[in-house]
């Protein structure tokens, strides 16, 4: 069958095809460095001049994009950065990588992606393909970029072609990386899904084709459900072994001795980060105007959003043993980042932790590796040292986030600690109260 997208085939296999990413964090750098390392002309777009001067400078503000890798690919002058889209229309493929956050209320933010759309529909070029990555609800693609790309006339299938494509970078972790992570490919019919499944295949060892643009979102947000609502399972069932008496540590390391059917997932502070607290809600806001109630997403995001309290409550507990009140009580948090290793704060449960102590009339202090500095929701604070915080006084210590730097053994030497991490399993004592 003679695809209409035969002839844009063709430029991606011999590298002639010039590459636009629309927005350069933590997903469009390392996928613009990946497609100019693989000898493609990439364009960077983004709004922010500081990403676009850092990228021509070959600076990488992205921890998971070496500076030398970003330099060479800038060098070599495959790879540009630039505030101005109206170089979107020398660009054979725009892939749109801009964030899917959520409103106040909950529901989707799709402004980021409503804008990118704008700006590709504004600056199109005949046998375009767009890619959309941005993780979001079913029927993003089909419902909003389709008719603002068709409304200049173009045809999707024609000569423009268009896709969804899902975001999987997880960042900080070393050993899956951009090149190495199969990728989901669902087209709005067989020549968009041929073109994008040639584009991904110059830069990604696997790519996977699905029937459609809406299953290829559906299998994003099946996968970050999958993680929030397990995670909220295992935090009911941290609450339950609490009232039963039973560590609930203990038992998830015997029942991952399970050689199948079973995946440990552990309870803590609460459920951080910019995908897992966030994407779930894209799917049941989409469900429920189909008349469906997605039970088990909103239960798990009450039991999630339950955890920052029950620390506090650890807290007062704890405290209450010695005879004294949180209020007036001098707490420190170690960890304000949302997990291990990362410098992100986003949704981050330490953030309720600290609100929660002061609110209690607790001076709270923080030690973060990562977060020097704290600006937050109104909250601004300055991080001490790991060295300052041991040589300091103070009633009792949170282990909020299980940072590799930490130092464990000292850690658990300290008066009093309530470890939500289980980080100091191997120093169990009076003084460490485990989650
Ligand atoms: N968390 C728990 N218990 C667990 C696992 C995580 O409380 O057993 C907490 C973490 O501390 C964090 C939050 O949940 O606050 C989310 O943790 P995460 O490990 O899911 O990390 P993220 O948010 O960085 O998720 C990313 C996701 N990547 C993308 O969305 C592209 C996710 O799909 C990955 O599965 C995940 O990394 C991963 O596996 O590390």
């Amino acid at each position: 069958m003679s695809l209409a997208s035969q002839p844009l085939i063709e430029r991606i296999r011999n590298k002639e095809a010039r590459i636009g990413i629309i927005g350069l964090g933590y997903v469009g750098l390392p996928l613009a460095v990946e497609f100019a390392r693989a000898g493609f002309q990439v364009v960077g777009f983004d709004v922010d001049g500081t990403k676009v001067e850092a990228i021509n400078a070959g600076t990488s503000y992205i921890p998971d994009v070496p500076g030398h890798e970003l330099k060479e690919a800038v060098d070599a002058g495959t790879l540009r950065a630039s505030t101005d889209f109206s170089g979107l229309r020398d660009c054979d493929v725009a892939d749109i990588c801009v964030p899917t956050p959520l409103r106040k209320t909950k529901d989707p933010d799709m402004s980021f992606v409503q804008k990118a759309l704008e700006v590709v529909a504004a600056n199109q070029r005949p046998g375009q393909l767009v890619v959309l990555e941005s993780t979001t609800y079913p029927g993003t693609t089909e419902e909003l970029a389709l008719p603002m790309l068709e409304a200049s006339g173009r045809r999707v299938e024609h000569d423009l072609f268009l896709a969804f494509s899902p975001e999987r970078v997880d960042p900080g972790n070393p050993t899956y990386l951009t090149r190495n992570i199969p990728k989901i490919v669902g087209g709005h019919g067989p020549a968009s899904t041929e073109a994008a499944c040639a584009l991904y295949a110059q830069v990604v060892s696997q790519v996977v084709p699905v029937s459609s643009t809406r299953a290829a979102e559906m299998v994003k947000l099946l996968e970050n459900t999958f993680r929030a609502v397990n995670i909220g399972l295992i935090n009911e069932l941290a609450l339950m072994s609490h009232k039963m008496g039973l560590d609930v540590w203990e038992v998830i390391d015997a029942a991952k001795t399970k050689p199948f059917g079973f995946m440990p997932f552990y309870p803590g502070p609460g459920l951080g980060g910019h995908c897992i607290p966030i994407d779930p809600f894209y799917l049941s806001w989409k469900a429920r105007q189909s008349g469906f109630e997605c039970r088990f997403i909103e239960l798990a995001g009450q039991i999630n959003g339950s955890m920052p309290e029950f620390v506090v409550t650890r807290v007062a507990d704890a405290l209450n043993a010695i005879r004294k009140p949180i209020n007036g009580s001098r707490i420190h948090l170690f960890g304000i980042a949302y997990k291990r290793d990362v410098n992100d704060v986003r949704e981050s449960p330490a953030l309720d932790v600290l609100e929660l102590l002061i609110r209690r009339g607790a001076t709270v202090t923080y030690t973060d590796p990562h977060i020097p500095e704290l600006d937050e929701h109104g909250r601004r604070m300055t991080g001490i040292s790991f060295e300052q915080a041991m040589a300091g006084t103070f009633d009792c210590a949170v282990l909020t986030t299980d940072h590799s730097a930490f130092d464990y053994a000292r850690l658990a030497r300290l008066p009093l600690i309530v470890d939500t991490r289980n980080a100091l399993r191997n120093h169990a004592g009076p003084n460490v109260v485990r989650l």
